[in-house]
């Protein structure tokens, strides 16, 4: 019994806290086909994410680090609020900023000129830009991986849309001199390791310099109009939009750029890499083979009515809401299914700001009579690739899982 996917804990919390759930009777939805658990069996509520600014409704997934997922039904609002965002730490937390604008962060490696800058002066000297956008941890989803893969179980909660505002490290980069040798950057944040040695780092990414220089990623100091907060990398972070949430690194000190792929810690072997040709689940893998993931999979959620939502009897028409996010190339559609799969209906999307922000469906589906039903939601990307049945592909820490979303509501 170690498969049941935390989305279910998810919706069940939300039911306990409810007067009518599905949980009180015992019906959950299951994340996975096969899965019908009994109620018994499922987790205990998961442990409550107390955190000043921060929803008391996110799951937390660890303490030690500190990480929590946002549950589907908050993501319902068009931009994702900071208090909803949810919250991923590889180590500690470093000591909040006192004085903000005088925050540093150097430039160096394969550049004409070291660069060293405060945050006060990197507001002024370059300029501003704001994009709603989707950051997305490389493991959302990992909990629908069977067998489990290593590491915090994420359902589809390990993502956000939200308003970023700074510069285009692309300006920056090009203020510092790129030399012809610079291909690949890598970056630094402030945080110290969990063990307490200063000679350790948590986490340190990087990405092909082409992902650097791409106008949507940026470093930046603002999220949803507010200063950025400590607890998402405040004073200053980068971001680097539809690709693993762990390159952009928050607290950010240092930015290195390079003539080889960036070597720190969550680089190379299984850190961020999947198979490129497909290994049995559950076997072991040095991956060294492996390729770094790059743009996050295709993925949709529904994000109302919530997970276990009961509706009143005689109920004929369900208001599905959700988002869809992910592919390279964009999300064409949405199709969402009340007969498990045999039968699709596409919803209406909104249009996206921009190539990383989230598209956000809604669909009104007829229901035939009163009863359990499970609500499905696949997308599909301009290249005519959906979301999978089942999670694909899977590696030893579980990235890049982006099955169907499954939920279910009860009517009368
Ligand atoms: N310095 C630093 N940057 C970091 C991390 C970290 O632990 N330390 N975690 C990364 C990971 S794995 C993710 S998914 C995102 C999460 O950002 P958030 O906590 O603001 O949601 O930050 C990334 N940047
Ligand atoms: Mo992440």
């Amino acid at each position: 019994m170690t498969t049941y996917p935390n989305g279910i804990k998810a919706g069940r919390r939300s039911l306990l806290r409810g007067t009518a759930g599905l949980a009180a009777l015992g019906i959950i939805a299951p994340q996975l086909p096969g899965l019908f658990a009994a109620a018994s069996a499922q987790p205990k509520e998961a442990a409550v994410f107390n955190h000043p600014g921060k929803h008391k409704d996110l799951a937390l997934l660890g303490d030690k680090p500190l990480v929590a997922e946002t549950p589907e039904h908050l993501l319902d609002d068009d931009t994702t609020p900071t208090d909803k965002f949810f919250v991923r730490n590889n180590g500690g937390m470093p000591d909040e900023a006192t004085n903000p604008d005088g925050w540093k962060i150097t430039v160096e490696g394969e550049v004409n000129a070291k660069l060293e800058l405060s945050l006060g002066q990197l507001k002024q000297r370059f300029p501003a830009q704001t994009h709603r956008m989707v950051m997305e941890c490389g493991g959302n989803g990992r909990s629908f991986f069977v067998p489990p893969g290593r590491g915090n179980q994420w359902t589809n909660g390990g993502a956000g849309c939200a308003e970023w505002t700074g510069v285009k490290l692309a300006d920056v980069l090009a203020a510092a001199g790129l030399k012809d040798s610079a291909k690949f950057t890598g970056s630094w944040g402030t945080d110290p390791h969990l063990s307490g040695d200063p000679e350790k780092r948590a986490i340190s990414r990087g990405n092909p310099l082409s992902k650097s220089m791409d106008p949507h990623t940026m470093i930046v100091w603002g999220m949803n109009g507010q200063p950025l907060s400590h607890i998402h990398g405040g004073p200053v972070r980068l971001l680097v939009p539809g690709w693993p949430g762990s390159l952009s690194t928050k607290w950010l000190s240092n930015i290195v750029v390079r003539s080889t792929p960036h070597d720190g810690a969550g680089m190379g072997g299984t850190s961020y890499r999947v198979p490129v040709t497909p290994i049995v689940p559950g076997s072991s893998n040095d991956g060294k083979s492996f390729r770094d993931m790059e743009a996050m999979p295709i993925r949709s959620i529904v994000t109302a009515p919530a997970n276990g939502t009961r509706l009143a009897a005689g109920t004929r028409r369900l208001a599905l809401r959700g988002a869809a996010w992910g592919s390279s190339v964009g999300v064409a559609r949405v199709d969402v299914s009340l007969d498990y799969g045999q039968t699709w209906q596409t919803a209406s999307m909104a249009a996206p700001r921009n190539p990383f922000d989230w598209v956000r469906w809604t669909h009104s589906m007829p229901v035939s009579s009163d009863g359990y039903y499970e609500v499905w939601s696949r997308a599909t990307d301009r290249n005519g690739v959906s979301q999978p049945i089942v999670a694909a592909n899977w590696n030893p820490q579980g990235y890049g899982a982006n099955p169907i979303n499954r939920m279910a509501v009860m009517v009368g």
